[in-house]
């Protein structure tokens, strides 16, 4: 409920006049117009937010942009060129991969930028620079508003490279600054609809197995709301990338298993509709998160949360705060301690 706040807090001060203003960011205009790849390295949520930062990175900067893990960037030689950025997300800035896989990548001679809640955190002291999120120092071990705040940073970034490499027009520039200020009071009003997302959760309290589907950003989102529901609720769960589910998950769905599709690109909902029917067939129950003017999507779905509509870039952001908070009253359902979840740390220091 805090993250209207924590997305204002972050993307706010780094609007002046409708131009993003990245002081932090220390790189010349040439040095971003020269940049031929961005590795961003993560573990956890962080990670899944800088799978959405993938997507929305490319598409409006066009620079390449490569996501690994921090445990497995770390110990396996990765291949980094001149002109690379290392971008590494991590709320605590302690996390001992990902500040060892941003070691690594400074022993290669890649510039580092981190993106951090943590002031003064080891990560955050040794990037070269930082753009911290301003998420408050109460975080949740299963980080909620810590994330959407990492997004917020990142959609900054984007529309600043995107900006400065001359791939995004004037208009669509300024419509997105537009976009962006607007998200603290979608998602407040989002917020206002929760009850129906608890409605739904209080069925499933006997839940075994839930898919999530996406495509595109939809997907990065798909496993940041399967890992929010196992970390909290202990339900086990699976994200797919719809369009993988051909190759062998869709023998998983049975009478009754639940599908939560994520459906908010919408030159994709075609494709995406076409994967609900098939789980639909195979007797899913299907939950759509979908944008608030897709109400063709009620004739082959089961239940549906429509969230504000918002650019395709920055619907990431909207769709995820359903599905945190879907995982909040299974597991509040289910008498868990969401607060303390069994084996999780705020930070992995080992
Ligand atoms: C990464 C992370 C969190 C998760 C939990 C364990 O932490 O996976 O996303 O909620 O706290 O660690 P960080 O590097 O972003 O601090």
């Amino acid at each position: 409920h805090e993250q209207p706040k924590a997305v204002r807090d972050t993307i706010f001060p780094r609007i002046k006049e409708d131009d993003v203003f990245i002081h932090e960011l220390r790189m010349t205009d040439e040095q971003i117009k020269d940049l031929k790849k961005v590795f961003i390295i993560a573990c956890g949520s962080a990670y899944h937010a800088g799978v959405t930062g993938k997507y929305v990175i490319e598409e409006l900067s066009r620079i390449p942009v490569e996501v690994d893990l921090a445990s497995e960037f770390r110990y396996r030689n990765p291949i980094l060129e001149d002109n690379t950025l290392a971008i590494i997300i991590s709320q605590s800035g302690e996390t001992a991969d990902t500040l060892a896989a941003m070691r690594e990548a400074k022993r290669h001679g890649v510039r580092t930028l981190a993106i951090v809640n943590v002031v003064g955190s080891s990560i955050a002291r040794e990037a070269d620079d930082v753009l911290y999120t301003w998420a408050g120092p109460e975080i949740a071990v299963a980080t909620t508003k810590g994330y959407t705040s990492q997004l917020s940073a990142l959609y900054l970034l984007a529309l600043h490279f995107g900006k400065i490499r001359e791939k995004i027009s004037r208009s669509d520039y300024l419509e997105m600054i537009q976009e962006l200020k607007s998200l603290p009071d979608k998602i407040e009003k989002m917020l206002q609809d929760k009850e129906k997302i608890q409605y739904l959760a209080n069925q499933y309290i006997g839940l075994k197995d839930v898919f999530f589907l996406g495509r595109g950003i939809d997907y990065a989102s798909a496993l940041e709301a399967s890992l929010k529901l196992k970390e909290i609720s202990y339900v086990h769960s699976e994200a797919y990338a719809a369009g993988e589910l051909k190759h062998g998950t869709i023998s998983l769905i049975e009478d009754g298993t639940l599908v939560v599709a994520l459906v908010t690109q919408e030159q994709l909902y075609g494709k995406i509709v076409s994967n609900i029917v098939e789980v639909k067939t195979r007797g899913a129950f299907v939950l759509a998160v979908t944008n608030e003017d897709n109400k063709d999507i009620e004739k082959n779905t089961d239940y549906v949360f429509y969230i504000p509509k918002t650019n395709k870039n920055f619907t990431g952001l909207m769709a995820t705060i359903p599905m945190q908070l879907f995982a909040y009253y299974v597991a509040v359902a289910k008498g868990c301690d969401v607060d303390q979840p069994r084996n999780l740390a705020k930070s992995v220091t080992v």
